[in-house]
């Protein structure tokens, strides 16, 4: 061993059943679900458990998703405490149009801070169904994954050693920038990518909500939208280029520009308040598939990116932790690989569903600013479209509100 390579722990390798790398809303999911049903497992996280728990993302979650938490018990606190949103408003040219949703399709949407439902999954996960977690691992690995032995290994956060744990399977649920996608070899994947070529300021105000929906705002100087976060906090967005410093962004132009982006005949006025987050989001997407390689699964953004436009990736992963999470305990539990076997085709099958009705909406959104008249035009017609067309609305209705397209 070098100087430099970290001690190899002297003990021997842990064995679980499943090993879960990533505690976001996938992981945890999965994990419960594994726990739920007695099936052994580890779930790897790098950061601490006060970090996650006060990572602010996602709001809006959709109905067929909070109804799989609440079958596997774990939306007693959302629905406590989630509100419900029955419509959304679009602005543009000066005009405020509403859509009800809920009027349409007797359906709705939650909105619940993500960071509270990573709190609710990691207590239910780690102190109520006694699932083990380990935060603040750095350095995760993976070996064997063809084999039906595979292991992951990774460094203590203490003490620099490494540890091996074996695994029947690898939940690989690390978001984005995980490492478990890498571990799928470069000849047996495809990886498509979509680039908006557009950035968002992504921020979150400690002030009240605007409105008493989430609001769209096309404008020619870039779109807006704004979005309840709860009582005292709401997250707007504003079009910039992509890479945009954050530091471009000083409060003031900030709400200038919300405030002429989101104006409409008879708009109440905004209420601002300081920002207490202001980061610049890249608009693009990207879907690996498979999303199966041996004995590792991916689920969530680790397998598929979706721009927040239509607000889709945390429903996206919470679709896949629950199929996966149902597939691994059938298997270990019963034998049974139908839902394994599936696991793959079915989720890519929700996510191209969901990636492209991002793309409709994202032209619908960033047309009017593209500087390009005919994009601009296409962009106004797909609005009209939606106040002029039942059958339009409602196809919108449905996608806006997402469905299980499978499954
Ligand atoms: P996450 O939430 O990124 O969790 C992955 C976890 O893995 C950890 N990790 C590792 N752990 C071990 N080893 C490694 N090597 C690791 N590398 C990373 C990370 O620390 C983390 O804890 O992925 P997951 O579970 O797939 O969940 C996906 C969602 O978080 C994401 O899709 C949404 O937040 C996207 N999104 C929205 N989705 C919606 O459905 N509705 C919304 O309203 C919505 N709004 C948003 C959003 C995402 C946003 N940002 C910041 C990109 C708003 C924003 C601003």
């Amino acid at each position: 061993m070098t100087a430099a390579s970290p001690r190899v722990s002297s003990g021997a390798a842990q064995r679980f059943p499943v090993v879960v790398v990533g505690a976001g809303p996938a992981g945890l999911t999965v994990g419960n679900v594994l726990r739920a049903a007695g099936v052994g497992c580890l779930v790897l996280e790098t950061e601490t458990r006060e970090f996650i728990e006060r990572r602010p993302r996602a709001g809006v979650i959709e109905e067929w998703a909070v109804r799989g938490l609440e079958r596997r018990g774990l939306a007693r606190s959302l629905l406590e405490r989630a509100q419900r949103h029955t419509e959304c408003e679009f602005r543009f040219a000066g005009e405020s149009y509403r859509f009800e949703y809920t009027r349409l399709t007797g359906r709705h949407h939650f909105v619940y801070p993500q960071q509270c439902l990573v709190t609710d999954l990691v207590r239910e996960y780690a102190d109520v169904r006694g699932g083990e977690i380990r935060f603040g691992v750095r350095d995760v690995r993976l070996r064997g994954l063809e084999s039906g032995r595979p292991s992951v290994s990774y460094l203590c956060p203490g003490s620099g050693e490494r540890r091996v744990v074996e695994a029947d399977f690898v939940a690989g649920c690390d978001g984005a920038r995980g490492v478990t996608r890498a571990a799928l070899p470069a000849g047996r994947v495809r990886v498509a990518c979509h680039d908006y070529g557009v950035g968002w300021l992504a921020l979150l105000a400690e002030a009240p909500p605007s409105c008493d929906c989430v609001v769209f705002g096309m404008h020619p100087r870039g779109f807006a939208g704004h979005m309840a976060r709860g009582p005292k906090v709401t997250r707007y967005y504003l079009q910039c280029p992509p890479g945009d410093d954050p530091g471009n962004w000083p409060h003031e132009r900030v709400w200038a520009e919300l405030r002429e982006r989101l104006g409409a005949v008879g708009a109440p006025p905004l209420r601002e308040g300081r920002l207490i987050e202001r980061r610049v989001l890249d608009m693009h997407g990207h879907i690996v598939e498979p999303m199966a390689f041996g004995r590792l699964f991916l689920a969530g953004d680790a397998a598929h990116l979706t721009a927040p436009i239509a607000a889709k990736g945390l429903n996206l992963a919470l679709h896949d932790a629950f199929l996966l999470g149902d597939g691994l305990v059938a298997h270990l539990t019963g034998g049974d690989e139908t839902g394994l076997s599936g696991y793959s085709a079915t989720c890519l099958a929700q996510a191209w569903d969901y990636q492209e009705f991002s793309q409709w909406l994202g032209e619908v959104y960033h047309g009017t600013a593209s500087g390009d008249p005919y994009r601009a035009g296409a962009a106004r017609a797909r609005l009209r479209r939606l106040f002029a067309s039942p059958v339009a609305a409602a196809a919108f209705a449905e996608q806006y509100l997402g469905a299980r397209t499978t499954g």
